[in-house]
């Protein structure tokens, strides 16, 4: 052991037993009575377990069974045409599992096989093509990890404080690891000297299900990070994601990242189809609306505590915990406010460095029980800075639904119990 390891370990003993003798609830195990869960035989060790077959594909423990995403029952007419929320406040990590992934369908999820799937490339193409699923998987592929956000999310909190939950509020998110052919490589297949001068060309794009959402994508962005995926977190997509070929167009809209592909069309104008004007467009003031907002900017929230994930252990260390992310590149920093924005510390990143995924942060602190008004505001590699939600409405308007990205607050009570509330 060399002098450093020495004085570290050293320092490091010294801070156990600090936080021994302090106020984390490790509890003195020699000095209580008895403990049963200790002294006493269990079942569990007891009698033998479930043998290897119990479950050839795996499902959380009953334990964790309110880990699920929930949908808000007013919001939609119908389950066809609606959304559910990821459970963020009970997540860890930045990984989305596909089963509690939230879901947006226009139409509904369909069943598709691998054998009856088929993606054409069409219009101004040198020569048109059609990939079955087989095609797809012998051309060089790729993994990235991306958030997938919905224009949607937090839309319902433009006129107040509504939705009682980061789920609710910011739910419709996931993070995922994508394996697919970028989409560049099958333009390139099918040839765009057609095409011409490519820098004002687009990409229409349309889904095999009923409502086959279909969007323009501009060539640019399609000849830089959109990926053809057909895995999700190293397995095949789950149906509801869109089985077994989807679009990922990494930092924008939810929207844009059609399932069940079935068409790629090279035109020379944006199709104006219904899902970029008179969805996913949102209205000023003035009557004039915003126009391709397809980039999703910098927005963060705190996942604990938070409305479902209440203070339980009393004062003493709490993990405040969140996520942050952009669709215009890296997180760069995390600033997490006690008191509703008047101070700011610069929070922990669990990881540095992913590019439009999701960044987990934290700040420990010690909590004097003291009611809090919790926040978060992320800061991307642009330098862009999340805006309150004051400024936001300031700079849209009041009739805005999509793209609202501004802080969210959190009012902690002594108890611990937290509640959607607005400070500006
Ligand atoms: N074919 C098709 N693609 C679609 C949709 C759809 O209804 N049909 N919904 C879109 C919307 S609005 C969003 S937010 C994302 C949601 O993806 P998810 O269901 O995997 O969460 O898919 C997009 N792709
Ligand atoms: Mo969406």
């Amino acid at each position: 052991m060399d002098d450093f390891a020495k004085t570290s370990r050293r320092a490091f003993l010294r801070g156990s037993a600090a936080v021994a003798a302090g106020t984390v609830a490790g509890k003195a195990a020699a000095q209580d009575a008895p403990d049963p869960l200790i002294t006493e035989l269990q079942d569990w060790a007891t009698f033998t377990g479930y043998g290897v077959d119990e479950t050839p594909y795996g499902l959380p423990i009953k334990y964790e069974d309110d880990v699920v995403r929930r949908n808000v029952a007013w919001l939609t007419a119908s389950p066809i045409s609606s959304i559910n929320f990821t459970p963020i406040h009970a997540l860890e990590g930045t990984i989305t599992p596909q089963g509690c992934a939230f879901e947006r369908h226009h139409s509904g999820a369909i069943e598709l096989t691998k054998d009856d799937y088929r993606l054409m490339i069409n219009g101004l193409v040198d020569r048109p093509l059609v990939f079955t699923y087989a095609d797809l998987e012998r051309l060089p592929r790729e993994n990235h990890v991306y958030f997938c956000e919905c224009a949607a999310n937090t839309g319902m909190e433009w006129a107040g404080a509504q939705l009682n939950g980061a789920q609710f509020t910011h739910g419709m998110i996931h993070n995922m690891e994508y394996t697919g052919v970028p989409l560049r490589a099958l333009l390139a297949e099918a040839g765009l000297d057609a095409a011409g001068d490519l820098s004002d060309k687009w990409v229409y794009v349309e889904g095999a299900d009923a409502s086959s959402n279909g969007r323009s994508i501009p060539m640019e962005k399609a000849l830089d990070d959109v990926l053809v995926a057909f895995k999700a977190n190293g397995e095949a997509l789950r149906m509801e994601h869109g089985y077994p070929v989807r679009l990922v167009v990494p930092g924008w809209e939810g929207n844009m990242w059609v399932k069940w592909l079935r068409r790629i069309e090279i035109t020379d104008a944006a199709v104006e189809s219904r899902e970029e004007t008179s969805k996913y467009t949102d209205v000023y003031e003035d009557g004039t609306a915003r126009k391709w907002t397809w980039e999703m900017d910098a927005k963060s929230v705190v996942t604990s505590p938070s409305p479902q994930m209440p203070i339980t252990h009393g004062t003493g260390p709490l993990v405040i915990s969140g996520l942050a992310w952009s669709g215009h590149g890296k997180i760069t920093r995390v600033d997490v406010s006690i008191d509703g924005g008047v101070n700011w510390q610069t929070a922990r990143l669990g990881k540095q460095g992913d590019t439009k995924a999701l960044t987990r942060f934290y700040l420990d602190i010690e909590w004097d029980g003291s009611p809090m008004f919790l926040q978060s505001r992320a800061i991307d590699e642009t330098g862009y800075v999340q805006p309150t939600k004051e400024a936001l409405r300031e700079a849209r308007g009041e009739n805005s639904v999509y793209h609202n990205n501004c802080i969210q607050t959190w009012y902690v009570n002594e108890e611990g119990v937290a509640e959607n509330v607005e400070v500006s």
